[in-house]
C-alpha cells in the first residue's frame, strides 16, 4: 500500500482496551475492531494506530510491554491480529503499531534476567547505586513517583524509571538493546504494518545520570530530551529498520519546543515523519496539567499557528488517549457539543499536516462523568492524587484536579449504541461508561445525515480529496478573541478556513465578503454578518466542488 503519510493519510487512534469487546471481558479486542472495520473504513481514514496490544500486567494500561512478541490474552491472539491486518489491507487501510522503548515492564523476561543476576540482561537497563543511603540522583518522574526503585535488597542499588515502578528504562548506550528493538520492529513489519507511533521517544538516551537542575516538574530532564544519542538512534531505525520496508514514524516528543521538533523531523536528517507536540494542549493550564485554568480561545490560536508556521510538515491532533476530550474544555460549550465538535472536525481537516483522529472524536463523546477516584482507573490519576494530599490540598479541590485532568477522560469506552453499556460490551466494561450514551452514540449519529459523525466524514473526505487542503501553503489572517482564521494555497488557489472558537455569536470579520463561496459550513444558514457560537466555514473565491 503506497500511502504517502504526507498527504494522503487520514489517521484513526484505536485504544483497544475501549474500543469493542466481543468476548464479554468487560475490555475491548482484536476481534471488536474487526467487527468495526467497516465502520472505520467508513470514516475515510486509511491508517489505524493501535495502542499497545502486547503482552502485558496492565500496570499502564499496555504501556508496560512483558513481551513485544506476543498479544495481551484479553485482546485475542496473533492469528486475530494478522487477520486484522489482512481485513484492514483489503479496505484500504494500514496499521500502525504504538512502538514503547523507553521502558519495557518489570515483567519483561530481560528485566527477570537481569534481576536474576545476568551481567548481559543487568545491562539492558538502568542500574545505579546511591551512595551514604542516598539515591543516585534527583531527578523528577512523569507519573509523580520516585525515579529510582530498589534493584537489589541487599546492595545499594536502584534502577530509573522515569514513569511507573513497573516500567523500567531501557539502556540505550547498550548496542544490544538497538538490536533487540530493531528485530521487534522487523517482526511486526513482516506481519504488514506500515509504520509506528514511537511512545516518549525524545527521552529514551539519557546522557549521563548527573543531578539536574531543581524545576517544578521532571528536574533531571536535561540529561535526556532529545539528546544526540537518541537522534542517532532514530537514524538507525530509519534507515536499517523503516526504510527497507516504506515505513513510517511518528513521535510522541514530551516537552519538544519548534527547534527540537525541527531536528527530529526533517526530511534531510532521516529520524521522524512527524512529531506529536504538546504545547496546544497546554493552553488552558497553569503551570502543569493538574493545574487547569480557562480556554482561552487565543493562546490556542496563536500556539496552533506558531507550529503550522514552523515546520513544513506535522502531526495534527486535539485528542488522544492521555489528554481530556477537547470539546469539553470550552467552558462555553453548553448545549453546542455538536457544533463544537464539528467545528474542531473542520478544523482539524483544514490545518496543514497529517491529522489523527482519536476513538469518540467523531462522534463528539465528551469527558467521562466519573464521580469519585475509585471510578478512574489511571495509575497517573491515583499518584498525583496521592501526591497532592500530601501536600495538603483539600479533598474537594483533589478530586476536581483529577477529574478535569485524568488520562480516563480519554478513555471511556466507545458509545457505540444507546442500549445497556453503550453496546460496547456484554459483560462489566472496566471504566465506567459516561451516562450520556444514551443520546452520544454511533447508532444515533448514523441516522442523522446532518450529524456529527456525517460532518466528520464529510471533512475527512474533503481533506483527503481536495489538493490545497492535502498541500497548500497555511497563513494565518485572524487571530481575535474568538475568531481563528487561515488561508490555504496552493497554485494561486485559496481556501479560507474560518472558526468561532466560543460558545457565542461574533461578528464576521469584513475580510469575509472577499470569500464569496461557502464550501462547507457546520451550520445549515450562515448569516452574512455573524458566525454562531462553534461556527465553522470553508470557503472559497471561486466554486469548489465539497
Ligand atoms: O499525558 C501526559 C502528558 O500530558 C503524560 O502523562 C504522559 O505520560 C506522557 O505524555 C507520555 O505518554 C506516553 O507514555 C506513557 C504512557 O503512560 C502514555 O499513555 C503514553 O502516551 C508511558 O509509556
Amino acid at each position: 500500500m503506497a500511502l504517502n503519510v504526507k498527504k494522503d493519510t487520514v489517521v484513526y487512534q484505536i485504544y483497544p482496551r475501549s474500543f469493542k469487546d466481543t468476548d464479554g471481558n468487560g475490555v475491548g479486542d482484536i476481534r471488536g475492531i474487526i467487527e468495526k472495520l467497516d465502520y472505520i473504513a467508513s470514516l475515510g481514514v486509511n491508517v489505524i494506530w493501535l495502542s499497545p496490544i502486547y503482552k502485558s500486567p496492565n500496570d499502564d494500561n499496555g504501556y508496560d510491554i512483558a513481551d513485544y512478541t506476543s498479544i495481551q490474552p484479553e485482546f485475542g491472539t496473533m492469528e486475530d491480529f494478522d487477520e486484522l491486518v489482512a481485513e484492514a489491507r483489503t479496505r484500504g487501510i494500514g496499521i500502525v503499531m504504538d512502538l514503547v522503548i523507553n521502558h519495557t515492564s518489570d515483567e519483561h523476561e530481560w528485566f527477570k534476567r537481569a534481576l536474576a543476576g545476568e551481567e548481559k540482561y543487568r545491562n539492558y537497563y538502568i542500574i545505579a547505586k546511591g551512595e551514604n543511603g542516598k539515591l543516585p540522583n534527583n531527578w523528577g518522574n512523569f507519573f509523580a513517583e520516585c525515579p529510582w526503585a530498589k534493584f537489589s535488597d541487599n546492595e545499594d542499588e536502584y534502577y530509573l524509571h522515569l514513569f511507573s515502578k513497573k516500567q523500567p528504562d531501557l539502556n540505550w548506550h547498550n548496542p544490544d538493546v538497538l538490536e533487540e528493538v530493531k528485530s521487534i520492529m522487523r517482526f511486526w513489519l513482516d506481519r504488514g504494518v506500515v509504520g509506528f507511533r514511537c511512545d516518549v521517544i525524545n527521552v529514551i538516551y539519557k546522557n549521563s545520570l548527573a543531578n539536574g537542575k531543581k524545576q517544578l516538574v521532571l528536574t533531571g530532564r536535561e540529561h535526556y530530551l532529545s539528546t544526540e544519542g537518541c537522534h542517532d538512534i532514530l537514524r538507525t531505525l530509519r534507515k536499517e529498520v523503516l526504510e527497507p520496508y516504506g515505513a513510517w514514524a511518528v513521535g510522541e516528543t514530551v516537552f519538544v519546543d519548534i527547534s527540537g521538533a525541527k531536528d527530529l523531523c526533517a526530511p534531510e536528517r532521516g529520524e521522524l515523519d512527524m512529531v506529536f507536540y504538546f504545547e496546544h494542549m497546554e493552553c488552558d493550564q497553569v503551570f502543569v496539567k493538574w493545574f487547569k485554568t480557562r480556554l482561552a480561545p487565543k493562546k490556542l490560536m496563536k500556539t496552533l499557528t506558531k507550529w503550522q508556521n514552523a515546520l513544513p510538515w506535522n502531526a495534527c491532533y486535539f485528542e488522544n488517549h492521555d489528554q481530556p476530550r477537547f470539546i469539553s474544555r470550552f467552558e462555553d460549550l453548553g448545549a453546542y457539543r455538536k457544533e463544537a465538535s464539528k467545528m474542531m472536525a473542520g478544523l482539524l481537516m483544514t490545518m496543514r499536516g497529517t491529522p489523527f483522529v482519536y476513538e469518540g472524536q467523531e462522534i463528539g463523546m465528551t469527558n467521562g462523568d466519573f464521580e469519585n477516584l475509585d471510578e478512574v482507573m489511571d495509575i497517573e490519576s491515583h499518584n498525583i492524587y496521592a501526591m497532592a494530599k500530601g501536600l495538603g490540598i483539600p479533598k474537594g479541590i483533589r478530586w476536581k484536579m483529577i477529574k478535569r485532568t485524568s488520562r480516563d477522560n480519554a478513555r471511556t469506552p466507545m458509545q457505540w449504541t444507546g442500549n445497556k453499556n453503550a453496546d460496547f460490551t456484554n459483560g462489566t466494561p472496566w471504566l465506567k461508561i459516561n451516562a450520556n450514551s444514551k443520546e452520544v452514540n454511533v447508532k444515533a449519529e448514523m441516522e442523522d445525515p446532518k450529524g456529527v459523525l456525517a460532518f466528520w466524514k464529510q471533512m475527512i473526505a474533503l481533506r483527503k480529496s481536495n489538493e490545497i487542503l492535502a498541500d497548500g501553503s497555511f497563513k494565518v489572517v485572524c487571530e481575535r478573541k474568538r475568531v481563528y482564521a487561515f488561508e490555504r494555497e496552493l497554485d494561486g488557489q485559496k481556501l479560507l478556513s474560518i472558526c468561532n472558537m466560543s460558545g457565542k455569536k461574533v461578528f464576521l470579520p469584513s475580510f469575509v465578503k472577499d470569500w464569496k463561496h461557502t464550501v462547507v459550513s457546520n451550520y445549515q444558514e450562515t448569516d452574512p454578518t455573524h458566525m454562531k457560537p462553534f461556527e465553522f466555514r470553508l470557503m472559497a473565491q471561486k466554486e469548489v466542488k465539497s
